[in-house]
């Protein structure tokens, strides 16, 4: 483990390097407890009229073994090597390195650079696992051209995989066999991977829009095969839709995936040879969700778009991040949204950026879409520069118009294919190819918080006009605490009273093109003249800017939006408004002992969303799900008392349910009849649908029977996980949860996928007993501390999607927290870090179990000898 210097890496010290390393040649000898690696590097110095500095490489718990410069050995005198570094005093102009080191694969628990999972010998090394492997420039703009040679015993490593093509493959004797790779496109280290073990292949082939014929293969356990068909067939989509969405290519021969079950994230877009937690390839309707479908479609097509949107073009430092990261979710969004409901998709996608990215940049852990300063960068694979920077190239696409982006982006790839380019080479291309000036604009990179936009608006009837009174505002955050002005585009809509949008006659105060209002300075005054009646003002439609709004609105507006906005969108936005300030009103009430009160016109409108065939099955399932714990507490902001929000939620499902028992349940049966399953977007949103109904029906009486039938009668696992999940939590003592838990762990308590969902279902069960339930489950056969997504499943459910058993009054849960964290850091600091941000919203708690938080997050603190990674997180959030 990497202890932590405390070393700060800064934005405004990039230096390009003074050496580079065109060709790289590697071999690797794989033995699990003895790797030995060559490295055989091609470096010259940069500028050859500079003075010889020394050459540094970067290493990390490395053993050198043997040094050679142009072949002949190095002499001692020559150089110095520690495990962190290997410096050769003064290097000639242009030379050849050769290295030997010895790495041990079978002890790399932290899971980056050359570990083994299940037997497999795989690599992760982005952000910095490749000076795991070998001494390096281990930096992103330092491209290199590899060829790779591996050598391992066939019986343990038939399969001995690479980035680029196959080029060579033979025996040995002795049992042993080699193969090797080379990789024709320049790449940084972080890129590269290596894949030998014993695998069983799905095998397929793509033809590109030039002809260019692909081999594709994914690999997977040995029987698992069948559970890789619906990988491969999103893999061939996404490579369809970028070449005609971006018209990109792909261009080696191979395009290799493998799926390996310990890995510290979701996937790697290693260069033609992807490396995947299973989670997000294996799926069939037995063993996965509808929600694990749409996961592994779009984990693919990320990685698959990530060949040009960070292989081709890549980040010239780690500040850069965003750049490759935001805009390859913006294409996997954009990929999503084509092949399902384009308004479903974006419903999901804001709810996803509110609960991760929301909390994220209100709190200490805040930071900009590029940062500017980093302790430890694994820390800085956040929502913001993933999700936020998202938004941010969506915005982007509204301000230029479609045209303009794909031209746009066009120049991007045609200027800095084959380079390492920075956030200010992407706004250029955009700015070149549109002739906009996005100067103000990219300060959504610079600057950290969620900026509020509020708005009034007043309707004169004689003059006809209407009048909006929009003022912009971003909070302090950390070390940022004077904001300049944005420009937020703030698309919008003024609904007429017939429902439809009232076309106005002109409007002044602000640039407003297109129906988009483009905020750019504090305060706007917006004039629409020809408004003959008051409208209802639909602001933010499709969620245009990632701001949060305060509207002052009449309550019935909100209400007819629901029912009339021709924005789907903002359609679910004013429902959930309007659930969102029914639940802070109720948990107040309950605070004060009194009844949660609500109106029945919340009632009516969930039943009118119920039975409305206009709508599709997965937006009524959105619309009838009332805002989670955490996203009122987040509206809530402070003093939180988890308890009363969960009462108040409880109540409100309870109370639509009650109204409506008879339309939900003729509901719920209707759609319990389909035919045979299939992932598709519309049968997943049917299931979606009754769900949702089951989990509002399951709050009245005989609500457990009923969810039992639909779990004993589930013929997939969407159904089954939503019947279990209903049963654990809404009626955990009852004997039918008891007997379907059991079922559960009796069917599946093989496969290892599954079980995460089994645990993560009891670690999220709401109520006072969730810290001892999940010390139990930490003892179950089935979990184990040393796979990350056993520790997601059970710790990751419970620090951050168990509101009322996490935060439980007497602190219980902060002590489990840091004896966890502190236990899981000793192994693998980088999934400690992450799951330490499960109290990064402490300061917003009521004050006793705010107190109690920081003193979990002050042991953690106080621990001698504590990793980067989990240092850096728990200062900032003590910060
Ligand atoms: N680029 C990887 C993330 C690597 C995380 C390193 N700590 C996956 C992705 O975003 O596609
Ligand atoms: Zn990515």
């Amino acid at each position: 483990m990497r202890t932590d210097t405390g070393q700060v890496f800064r934005l405004e010290d990039y230096r390009p390097s003074d050496y580079l390393i065109p060709r790289t040649e590697l071999s690797f000898v794989l033995s699990p407890d003895a790797t030995q690696v060559t490295a055989t590097l091609a470096i010259r110095r940069r500028d050859q009229r500079a003075q010889a500095a020394p050459l540094v490489l970067d290493g990390d718990g490395l053993d050198l073994r043997g040094a050679w410069l142009d072949g002949k050995p190095l002499p001692e005198a020559d150089y110095s090597a520690t495990s962190d570094k290997f410096i050769l005093h003064s290097p000639p102009e242009e030379f050849s390195l050769t290295l030997e080191t010895v790495i041990v694969p079978s002890k790399n628990t932290a899971l980056m650079g050359l570990y083994r999972s299940n037997g497999v010998y795989c690599t992760q090394c982005e952000a910095e696992g490749f000076r795991r492997i070998t001494y390096f420039l281990d930096r992103p703009d330092i491209l290199s051209v590899y060829t790779v040679r591996v050598e391992a015993d066939r019986k343990e490593a038939p399969l001995l995989l690479s980035n680029g093509n196959p080029v060579e493959n033979g025996d040995l004797g002795g049992g042993r066999h080699y193969a090797v790779w080379y990789d024709p496109f320049p790449k940084p280290s972080y890129l590269f991977a290596l894949v030998a073990g014993d695998l069983g292949v799905v095998a397929d082939r793509f033809v590109t829009a030039s002809g260019r014929e692909v081999a594709l293969g994914i690999y997977v356990e040995h029987g698992k095969q069948a559970r890789a068909a619906y990988a491969m067939d999103a893999l061939k989509r996404s490579m369809t839709w970028d070449e005609e969405v971006f018209g990109r290519e792909y261009d080696l021969d191979v395009f290799n995936i493998v799926a390996v079950s310990d890995f510290n994230m979701g996937a790697m877009e290693n260069k033609g040879l992807n490396i995947f937690n299973d989670k997000y390839v294996l799926a069939d309707e037995e063993t996965a969700t509808d929600a694990d479908f749409a996961n592994i479609e779009a984990v693919i097509a990320h990685e698959y778009f990530h060949n040009w949107t960070g292989n081709r073009i890549t980040c010239r430092d780690w500040f850069q991040l965003c750049l490759k990261e935001g805009l390859t979710v913006y294409r996997d969004h954009e990929f999503s949204a084509d092949q399902r409901s384009r308004a479903v998709k974006r419903i999901a996608e804001v709810r996803t950026l509110r609960a991760h990215q929301f909390p994220e940049d209100q709190g200490p852990l805040a930071h900009p879409v590029r940062p500017r300063r980093y302790r430890e960068i694994n820390n800085f694979y956040t929502a913001t520069v993933y999700e936020k920077g998202s938004e941010v190239v969506r915005m982007i696409r509204t301000i230029l118009g479609a045209e303009d982006f794909r031209r746009g982006m066009d120049l991007y790839f045609e200027r800095h294919d084959g380079e390492a380019a920075t956030i200010e080479d992407f706004l250029k291309a955009f700015e070149d190819a549109s002739g906009h000036d996005l100067t103000q604009f990219a300060l959504w990179y610079h600057q950290a918080g969620t900026p509020n936009v509020s708005v009034t608006s007043s309707h004169d009837a004689i003059a006809k006009t209407l009048t909006l009174q929009i003022e912009q505002s971003v909070p302090p955050t950390p070390s940022e605490s004077r904001k300049r002005l944005m420009h937020i585009p703030i698309a919008f809509g003024l609904v007429g009273p017939d429902g439809r949008d009232i076309a106005y006659s002109d409007a002044d105060g602000a640039a407003v093109e297109n129906g988009v209002i483009h905020l750019r300075k504090r305060k706007h005054s917006v004039r629409f003249s020809g408004v003959a009646e008051r409208p209802a003002v639909s602001l933010n439609r499709g969620f245009s800017a990632p701001v949060t709004l305060s509207v002052e609105q009449r309550a019935e507006d909100q209400f007819f939006l629901a029912r009339h906005d021709g924005d789907a969108f903002s359609r679910w936005q004013a429902f959930n408004t309007v659930m969102t300030e029914a639940l802070i009103a109720a948990s107040r009430r309950i605070l004060d002992n009194r009844e949660p009160g609500f109106s029945p016109a919340i009632a009516e409108l969930a039943g009118a969303i119920a039975d409305d065939e206009s709508l599709e099955e997965a937006f009524r399932a959105l619309a009838l799900t009332p805002p989670g714990e955490a996203d009122i507490a987040r509206e809530i902001g402070t003093n939180i008392d988890p308890d009363a929000i969960f009462a108040a939620r409880e109540a409100l499902l309870r109370f639509v349910a009650r109204a409506n028992a008879e339309r939900f349940q003729g509901a719920y049966g209707h759609l319990a009849k389909t035919g045979p399953f299939s992932p598709d977007a519309a049968s997943a949103g049917r299931r979606a649908l009754r769900n949702v109904l089951l989990d509002h029906l399951s709050t009245l009486p005989e609500g457990a029977r009923m969810a039992s039938e639909h779990f004993l009668s589930a013929t997939n696992m969407t159904d089954r996980a939503a019947a279990l999940t209903v049963l654990a939590h809404r009626h955990p003592s009852t004997p039918e949860a008891g007997k379907a838990l059991a079922d559960f762990e009796k069917t599946f308590g093989e496969d290892a996928l599954v079980m995460d969902k089994w645990f993560a279902i009891q670690a999220a069960a709401p109520g006072p007993h969730a810290v001892e339930t999940v010390k139990r489950l930490a003892r179950h056969p089935g979990f184990s501390l040393g796979n990350p997504n056993r520790l997601r499943s059970l710790f990751g459910s419970f620090f951050s999607g168990n509101q009322t058993g996490f935060h439980r009054a007497d602190g219980a849960g902060y002590t489990l927290f840091a004896d966890t964290i502190l236990d899981i850091e000793k192994r693998n600091p980088q999934v400690a870090a992450r799951l330490a941000t499960g109290l990064r919203s402490w300061r917003s708690l009521e004050p006793k179990r705010q107190e109690l938080a920081r003193q979990a997050l002050v042991r953690i603190a106080s621990t001698t000898g504590l990793s980067a990674d989990l240092s850096d997180i728990i200062e900032r959030t003590l910060a």
